[in-house]
C-alpha cells in the first residue's frame, strides 16, 4: 500500500461500523491490516523514564503529575545526564528499541534546563536507541532544535474526542495540541500521538478520537492507546474500570484505520490479564512499554513480559535502529 492509499477520511459511522462488528470480524479484518504491514510475532519494546515528575500546571483529570490534585507523586526536578544515561543503557539492556522521556511540564521552558534534554537525546541516539520526548507544548524554534538534536518521535496525545476533550482538560485546548502536532512534523520529527479510554467516555467519544487522529496526515508513525491507571487523589480516582475487551476493540479499530503506524498497548497493562493482553496483539497491538514503571505508575516489568512474549510465542523486535530500519 502506497501512503497515498491511506485514508484520512473516515466518517463516523464507518469507524462506528468497525468498531461495533462482531468481535471476530473485527479482529479477523485487524489482522489482515496488521499482516499486510507489520511482522506478527514481533512487539516493539519501548522504555519511559519521567526526567521532570510532579507539579504540572495542567489539570488533565486522570493524570497524577497535576499540581491540581493531591496525589503520592511526589516532586521531582530534572533529572542529571548521568541519571539519564544510566536508565537509558539499561532500557537498552532490556531489549527496548526505544527510551521515551516524559516531563511534567505545561510548556517547555527555554534554559539550561531545555539544553540539558537535548544532550538527553544525543545521549540516547548515541546509544543506539530511537528517542522519543513528551514534554507538553513546543513552539517551532524548540521543535527544530530536538530535531537537531536527533530526536526521532514526539509523544503529544489527542487524547480523546474533541467534545468530550473539556470534560478532562481545561488549561490546554485541543487546537493548542494539533499546533504543538504540526510543529513537530513541520520539524520533521515523527509523530506518537494517541489516546486514553475509560475516562468514563461512551463509544461515541472513542469513535471521535479515533476520527480525529485518522485525520492526520500523516497519520502518527505510533498511536499509544491508553487504558485509565485511576490514581487516588486525581478526579478520576473513583471511575469505574473499563471493559478489557473496549480496549481489544479500540486497538482493532486504530489498527484499520492506521495499517502502517505502530499501535502501543500503553497504560494499563497491570489490570489486563495475559489473555486479554493476547487480544489486544491478536487485535493489532505491536508496541508496549517495558520495565515495572511507566511514568509514576506500575507496569509489569522485565520476568512477567519474558513469559507473557514466550508463551504466545511472541518476541521483542530485536537490535539496533539501524538494522530496524535497514528492510
Ligand atoms: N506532560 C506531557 C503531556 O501531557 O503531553 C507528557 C506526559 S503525559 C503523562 C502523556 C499521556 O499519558 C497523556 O496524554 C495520557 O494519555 C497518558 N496518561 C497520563 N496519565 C495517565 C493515567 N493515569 N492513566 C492512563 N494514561 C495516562
Ligand atoms: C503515552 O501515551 N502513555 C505513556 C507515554 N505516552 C508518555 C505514559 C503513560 C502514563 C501513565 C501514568 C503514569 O505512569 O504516570
Ligand atoms: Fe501535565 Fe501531561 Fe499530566 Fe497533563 S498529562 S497534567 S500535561 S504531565
Amino acid at each position: 500500500m502506497n501512503s497515498s492509499d491511506l485514508r484520512h477520511d473516515w466518517t463516523l459511522a464507518e469507524i462506528e461500523a468497525i468498531y461495533t462488528a462482531p468481535l471476530p470480524d473485527l479482529v479477523f479484518r485487524a489482522q489482515v491490516a496488521h499482516r499486510a504491514h507489520h511482522k506478527t510475532d514481533e512487539v516493539q519494546g519501548c522504555m519511559l523514564l519521567s526526567i521532570k515528575t510532579g507539579g504540572c500546571p495542567e489539570d488533565c483529570s486522570y493524570c497524577p503529575q497535576s499540581a491540581h490534585y493531591k496525589t503520592d507523586v511526589s516532586r521531582q526536578d530534572l533529572v542529571s545526564l548521568d541519571e539519564l544515561t544510566d536508565a537509558a543503557t539499561s532500557a537498552k539492556e532490556q531489549g527496548a528499541v526505544r527510551f521515551c522521556m516524559g516531563a511534567a511540564w505545561r510548556d517547555v521552558p527555554n534554559n539550561d534546563k531545555f539544553d540539558r534534554v537535548l544532550d538527553m537525546v544525543r545521549v540516547v541516539r548515541g546509544l543506539g536507541m530511537e528517542a522519543c520526548c513528551t514534554l507538553g507544548m513546543l513552539t517551532q524554534d524548540q521543535a527544530d532544535k530536538l530535531a537537531d538534536a536527533g530526536l526521532t518521535a514526539y509523544n503529544h496525545n489527542l487524547d480523546t474526542s474533541p467534545e468530550f476533550y473539556g470534560n478532562i482538560i481545561t488549561t490546554r485546548t485541543y487546537d493548542e495540541r494539533l499546533e504543538t502536532l504540526a510543529r513537530v512534523r513541520q520539524a520533521g520529527i515523527t509523530l506518537c500521538c494517541g489516546g486514553i479510554i475509560g475516562l468514563g467516555e461512551d463509544r461515541k467519544v472513542r469513535y471521535g478520537l479515533l476520527k480525529q487522529l485518522s485525520m492526520l496526515d500523516p497519520h502518527p508513525e505510533s498511536v499509544p492507546v491508553n487504558m485509565l491507571v485511576a490514581v487516588d487523589g486525581t478526579p478520576l480516582a473513583n471511575t469505574a474500570p473499563e471493559d478489557p475487551l473496549e480496549l481489544v476493540r479500540t486497538i482493532a479499530t486504530a489498527r484499520i484505520l492506521m495499517p502502517t503506524s505502530f499501535v502501543r498497548l500503553s497504560a494499563g497493562r497491570m489490570q489486563l490479564s495475559d489473555e486479554a493482553q493476547a487480544l489486544c496483539f491478536l487485535a493489532g497491538a505491536n508496541s508496549v512499554f517495558l520495565g515495572e514503571r511507566l511514568l509514576t505508575t506500575p507496569n509489569p516489568g522485565q520476568s512477567h513480559d519474558e513469559q507473557l512474549f514466550d508463551k504466545l510465542g511472541m518476541r521483542l523486535t530485536p537490535g539496533d535502529v539501524d538494522t530496524l530500519h535497514a528492510g
